[in-house]
C-alpha cells in the first residue's frame, strides 16, 4: 500500500526496503509537492521499523527533469532542493536513487546526495543550468567533483552538455546500469544494496583533490568562448570551492547559485526556454494532423536540397522534382553534401546516408511523379508568376487530400491557393538556410488554410526537430518582415556616416554571432536586390531609400559566393575597399556629412526599428503572442539566446522610454520612425509585451 506525503510523492514498504515514487508529471519537475513529499517520505522510512534501504524512483518519463523552473524569480518555498539533498545524504539508512529518462540539474543533485546510484538505459543526465542563466544550486557543484574529479565536473557545469548512462558509468557520477521499469530496479538495486554487492558511501564524505590547472583552463576557455555569460564563471568558481569542507562550499554554491538568478540573463535564457515549447501552444492545436509519409519537393536549389535532407534525416522518403538531369544532379550533389555533413557531425553513420540516398530520394524531372505525395514542398525561384504556375500543375498532379506548401520567403500564400482548387490544404512552410540545421520554420496560414493543415504543419516541424512559429500572411511574415525593416535603419546609419564593419562590430558585440552585412554576405547579396527590384513598384516615393547595396550588385560583388561583398574572402574576411568607395560616392551625391555613431547609437537604434517592427507585426496578427516574435529572432535569425528576444529585451527598456527614442529618430526621418499603435497602448495602459503572451 503506498502511503502519499504529497500530491507528487508517496512511499511503501517492501520487506526491508523503503521506496519512494515521484509522480509529478510530465516530467518530474522538483516542484514544491515533489520536495516536500520526498522529504516526509525519507524521513518516514528512515525512522520506519525493519526498513534498511530506501530506493528512490520515479514514475514519470524521468527521475526528476530537474528544479520547477517556472518558480524561478518567485519566493522560494520551503524545503528547498539543498534542504532535501541533505536530508537524504544525511539519512540513517543508505539511499539509492533510481536514475532513468531525463534526471538534470536538481535531479542530478538528488541522486549525487544518495548513497547510490543507478542509472536505466534511457537515462539523460547533465547539468543544464548554465543554459537557463544559473548554476547548480542544491550541491551538485560540490558533490560532483566528489564523485568525478574538477576537471569532469566543470566541464559538465560550464557547458550544460547532457550525457547518457553509459558515460555516466565511466565518469563514475553513477554505479551501475540496470534493467527493467524503474520500481523493479528499485527494488533489485535495493536488494543488492542489503546483500553488499552495491556499495553505498556519503558522497559528502568525499574529498576532492586539488586541480588548479583544470580551474585555469575552464576559465580560460569560458573568456574565449563566451565572454558574454554571466553564469558559466560563476560555475567554476563554485566547483572551486569543493576542495574544501562540504558545508562551506555549498553555502559558496549557494551565494553564486542566488547572484546567477538575480541576473537579466536568467530571465532571458528561461524566457527562451519557454518560447521554444509555447509556440507550439496555437489555435489548431485540437484538430487532427493529416498523415505525413511521403513528401514531395520542387526545385532542388539550396533550399529544395536542405528541405530534402531535413525531410531525409527525419525517416521520410522525398521525391525532389528539377526541370532537367543537369538540375537533378546538383540536386543530388547538395544533398550528398548535406548528408555528409551529418555524417561528420555524428547525426548518421556512412551506410545510413548510403541508404538514404539509393533508397529513399527518388529525383525525377517529371512533376507528375509527385501524385502520391502527402505533401510537397515548392522551393523554386522566389517569383510568383512561377510560383503560381507550379501550383496550378500541382493541383492537377497531386492526389485529393495532398498539401501543397510554399517555401516562400516573402510572397503572398493566398495569391498561390487561388490557383488551386483546394486552398484549404495550401499553406506556407518557411524554413531557413541551411534547411537541414537551421531550427526554425514559420508556419504560414492563409486565409483559407483549414486547420488540420496548419496541424500537419507542426507535426512536421516536430518530426524534422524543427520549432514551428505560426505566421499570417505578409510581406516576409514575421522574421523576414522584421528583418527587412531593420536592415534598412542600418543601410540608413551607414548613408548617414557609420562604416559596415563598425554596425557589424556594434551587433556582434551585443551577442549576434554575425552582424547584419557579414550574413547579408553569407546568404548571398544578390538575393536583397531580387527583392528590392520586386517591391520597387510599390515603395513609397517618400521613403528614404539608400542605394549603397544595389550599387555594390551592379558591380557582380554578391557576397562569399563571389569573392566580394561588403568584405573580401581572399583569406580572412577584410572590408571591401570598393564598398568604402560607393559608400563615398553616395554620401557626395546625397550631400551627406558623415556623422559619427556610436556602438550603442547602432545597437539602439537597430533594436528599436527591431522592435518597432515587430510592435506592427503583432498588431496586425501576423504573429500570435510577444513571444512567438522572439521564438523566430531567437531560433532563425541568431538574435542572442542570452538577451531573450526583441520583446522581452523591450520590456527591459519599457514601452515609454521606446516612444521617446523613436520620436527623437523621427525628427530626421519621420517617414521611417513611427511610433506604432500597440507600444503607444502598452505605454498608455502601463503593460508591456509580456502581458500579452497570456497564459503562454
Ligand atoms: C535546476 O534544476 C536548478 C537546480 O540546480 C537548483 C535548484 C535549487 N520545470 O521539453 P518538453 C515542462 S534547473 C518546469 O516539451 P521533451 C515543459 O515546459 C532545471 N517545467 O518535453 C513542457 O511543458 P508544456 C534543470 C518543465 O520530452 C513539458 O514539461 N533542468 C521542466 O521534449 C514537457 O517538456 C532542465 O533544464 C522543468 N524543469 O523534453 C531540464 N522541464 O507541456 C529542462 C520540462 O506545458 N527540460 N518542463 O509545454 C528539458 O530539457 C526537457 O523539457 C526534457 C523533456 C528533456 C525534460
Amino acid at each position: 500500500m503506498i502511503t502519499a506525503t504529497s500530491d507528487s510523492v508517496g512511499y511503501e514498504i517492501v520487506d526491508q526496503t523503503g521506496l519512494i515514487v515521484l509522480d509529478n508529471p510530465p516530467v518530474n519537475a522538483a516542484s514544491h509537492h515533489l520536495r516536500h513529499g520526498l522529504m516526509q517520505a525519507a524521513q518516514a522510512l528512515s525512522v520506519a521499523e525493519g526498513v534498511a534501504v530506501i530506493a528512490v524512483y520515479g514514475a514519470t518519463r524521468a527521475f526528476i527533469a530537474g528544479a520547477d523552473i517556472r518558480e524561478f524569480g518567485q519566493t522560494p518555498i520551503d524545503p528547498t532542493l539543498p534542504a532535501v539533498c541533505l536530508a537524504i545524504e544525511g539519512s540513517r539508512v543508505p539511499v539509492v536513487a533510481v536514475m532513468h529518462g531525463p534526471t538534470l540539474g536538481g535531479g542530478l543533485e538528488v541522486a549525487l546526495s544518495a548513497q547510490a546510484r543507478v542509472a536505466l538505459p534511457d537515462l539523460v543526465t547533465g547539468f543544464p543550468e548554465v543554459t537557463l542563466g544559473i548554476i547548480p544550486g542544491a550541491g551538485g557543484t560540490q558533490r560532483a567533483p566528489r564523485l568525478i574529479g574538477l576537471a569532469a565536473t566543470l566541464e559538465l557545469a560550464t557547458t550544460g552538455r547532457r550525457i547518457e548512462a553509459c558515460e555516466a558509468v565511466s565518469l563514475g557520477l553513477i554505479d551501475r546500469v540496470m534493467d527493467g521499469p524503474p520500481r523493479d530496479a528499485a527494488l533489485a538495486a535495493a536488494a543488492e544494496v542489503l546483500a553488499g554487492t552495491l556499495a553505498t558511501r556519503r558522497t559528502g564524505d568525499l574529498t576532492v583533490p586539488p586541480d588548479p590547472e583544470a580551474l585555469t583552463a575552464a576559465a580560460d576557455r569560458l573568456a574565449k568562448s563566451q565572454p558574454r555569460l554571466f553564469a558559466p564563471p560563476r560555475a567554476v568558481e563554485a566547483v572551486a570551492a569543493s576542495t574544501g569542507p562540504l558545508d562551506k562550499g555549498l553555502a559558496r554554491e549557494r551565494a553564486l547559485f542566488n547572484t546567477c538568478l538575480k541576473s537579466p540573463q536568467r530571465a532571458a535564457l528561461i524566457h527562451a526556454f519557454f518560447a521554444e515549447r509555447v509556440v507550439a501552444k496555437i489555435p489548431e492545436r485540437d484538430a487532427t494532423p493529416r498523415e505525413i509519409a511521403s513528401v514531395g519537393v520542387v526545385g532542388g536549389g539550396t533550399m529544395g536540397s536542405g528541405i530534402a535532407t531535413a525531410l531525409l534525416l527525419a525517416g521520410l522518403p522525398v521525391t525532389l522534382a528539377e526541370q532537367n538531369d543537369a538540375a537533378l544532379d546538383r540536386a543530388f550533389a547538395a544533398i550528398s553534401k548535406n548528408l555528409d555533413g551529418a555524417v561528420a557531425r555524428g547525426k548518421l553513420n556512412a551506410a545510413g546516408r548510403d541508404t538514404l540516398l539509393a533508397e529513399d530520394l527518388v529525383l525525377t524531372a517529371d512533376l507528375a511523379d509527385l501524385a502520391a505525395a502527402d505533401l510537397v514542398i515548392e522551393a523554386v525561384f522566389e517569383d510568383l508568376d512561377v510560383k503560381r504556375d507550379i501550383f496550378r500543375r500541382l493541383d492537377a498532379i497531386a492526389k485529393p487530400g495532398a498539401i501543397l506548401a510554399s517555401n516562400t520567403s516573402y510572397l503572398d500564400i493566398n495569391k498561390l491557393a487561388a490557383v488551386t482548387n483546394r486552398t484549404q490544404d495550401v499553406l506556407g512552410l518557411h524554413f531557413f538556410s541551411p534547411a537541414h540545421i537551421m531550427r526554425l520554420l514559420e508556419v504560414v496560414v492563409a486565409k483559407d488554410t483549414a486547420p488540420e493543415t496548419t496541424a500537419t504543419g507542426f507535426t512536421l516541424a516536430k518530426r524534422l526537430r524543427k520549432i514551428a512559429v505560426r505566421a499570417g500572411v505578409c510581406d516576409g511574415f514575421i522574421g523576414n518582415r522584421i528583418l527587412s525593416h531593420y536592415r534598412t535603419a542600418t543601410d540608413h546609419m551607414v548613408l548617414d556616416g557609420a562604416s559596415p564593419q563598425q554596425v557589424d562590430r556594434a551587433l556582434e558585440a551585443f551577442g549576434f554571432a554575425m552582424g547584419p552585412f557579414a550574413v547579408a554576405d553569407l546568404a548571398g547579396l544578390d538575393i536583397g536586390w531580387a527583392n528590392r527590384k520586386r517591391l520597387a513598384a510599390t515603395r513609397d516615393p517618400a521613403a528614404r531609400y539608400s542605394p549603397i547595396a544595389d550599387r555594390i550588385c551592379e558591380a557582380g560583388w554578391f557576397g562569399r559566393k563571389t569573392g566580394q561583398g561588403y568584405y573580401t574572402y581572399d583569406g580572412a574576411p577584410e572590408p571591401n575597399p570598393g564598398v568604402a568607395r560607393i559608400i563615398d560616392e553616395e554620401r557626395a551625391k546625397a550631400g551627406i556629412a558623415p556623422r559619427r555613431f556610436t556602438d550603442a547609437d547602432i545597437t539602439d537604434r537597430t533594436l528599436t526599428a527591431m522592435i518597432a517592427e515587430a510592435a506592427r507585426v503583432l498588431g496586425d496578427g501576423i504573429a500570435l503572442r510577444p513571444i512567438d516574435v522572439d521564438a523566430v529572432l531567437l531560433f532563425g535569425y541568431g538574435f542572442p539566446r542570452f538577451r531573450g528576444g526583441p520583446m522581452h529585451f523591450a520590456d527591459g527598456i519599457g514601452a515609454a522610454a521606446l516612444i521617446d527614442r523613436i520620436e527623437g529618430y523621427a525628427a530626421e526621418d519621420p517617414q521611417f520612425w513611427q511610433v506604432p499603435p500597440l507600444l503607444r497602448h502598452l505605454a498608455a495602459t502601463g503593460q508591456t509585451f509580456a502581458d500579452l503572451n497570456g497564459e503562454a
